[in-house]
């Protein structure tokens, strides 16, 4: 089983309209409003690929009623900590060109107790699973270091780790050393304490990171792919060329990609393939984090996976 965990879970609302003028009316054509957060969305896609897996994280008031009533819905399994606060709602704005605009609330703030909770259900969860996935922002309250607290629960119990997040809260967290991270190559260059001038730079960098512990590190690069690096070897990776309809929650897809196929065991290069093409489906889709499982499979053979060496 994967589990993942939203620890600012929020519902995410899509509104998709002609254009956005500030400061005039606009009418929205089309909304979509479903439970989210980077987490989250990670789970509806491993749910939908037809694999187990139950959320879980911090849910509160009307909104967060709303999110487990929605997970329910849509199929998927479960466990939140209540929270006295009100969980958030994150907006993304899509114009008919595509220009997507988001705004995301801070979320609620977390009580001491409230942590404490949270620390015993991961410890239970994380015991029946294979994959524990930490995604998103952390939401008030909680210290910087609570992701690296969490992780050494999950570990502990025996889970393979992934986090997905940013800034302070993915620097403290790496010194769990989780087997999996997502970061960008600012994050990468303030690790290194240097500037990353070039792809071989990059890659330089990759490497030395999974020497230090980290063992298999994804970085985006846009339109061109990704670059990744597996216990000392570095892989290029080109995603295929698609009309994307709305990107917002691909980097979610991609880590569910990549956590189906940790958890299946498959070799590294599959699950760099099966993440991709999760990510690349992601984007053919109007809602945030939703694949169509007939896209991700008929991607997974126009996914470009190059070992490139150590
Ligand atoms: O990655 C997309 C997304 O999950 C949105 O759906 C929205 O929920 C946002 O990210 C939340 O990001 P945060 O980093 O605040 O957890």
């Amino acid at each position: 089983m994967i589990v993942t965990v939203t620890l600012n879970a929020a519902i995410d609302k899509t509104y998709h309209l002609p254009a956005l003028a500030a400061g005039q009316v606009s009418r929205v054509d089309r909304v979509y409003a479903e439970p989210g957060g980077k987490g989250i969305n990670v789970a509806r896609v491993v749910a939908l690929q037809g694999v187990p897996v139950l959320a879980t994280g911090f849910a509160g008031g009307s909104n967060g009623d709303f999110i487990e009533r929605g997970l329910t819905r849509q199929g998927i399994a479960h466990d939140f900590v209540k929270i006295e606060g009100e969980s958030r709602i994150c907006l993304n704005i899509m114009d008919q060109d595509g220009v997507s605009t988001e705004l995301l609330e801070p979320g609620p703030t977390i009580a001491g107790q409230e942590m404490e909770a949270m620390r015993q259900k991961l410890a239970l969860l994380a015991a029946r699973a294979k994959v524990v996935a930490f995604s998103g922002s952390l939401p008030a309250g909680v210290p910087k270091s609570f992701y690296a607290e969490l992780i050494g629960i999950a570990q502990k119990q025996g889970a393979v780790v992934f986090l997905d997040t940013s800034g302070e809260a993915l620097m403290q967290g790496a010194e769990a050393k989780p087997y999996f991270i997502k970061p960008n190559e600012d994050e990468i260059a303030q690790w290194l304490g240097h500037s990353i001038e070039d792809e071989n730079a990059l890659k330089q960098g990759l490497l030395r990171l999974n020497e230090a512990g980290l063992s298999c590190i994804s970085v985006s690069m846009g339109a061109k792919g990704s670059l990744a690096a597996f216990r000392g070897t570095c892989y290029r990776v080109r995603a295929p060329k698609v009309d994307a309809v709305n990107a917002v929650g691909s980097g979610d897809a991609y880590v569910a990609g990549m956590a189906i196929g940790t958890a299946q065991g498959l070799p590294i290069e599959e699950c760099l393939r099966l993440a991709t093409a999760s990510g690349t489906a992601n984007a053919l889709t109007a809602r945030a984090g939703y694949v169509e499982p007939e896209d991700v499979k008929r991607l997974l053979g126009e996914v470009v996976v190059e070992r490139i060496g150590g």
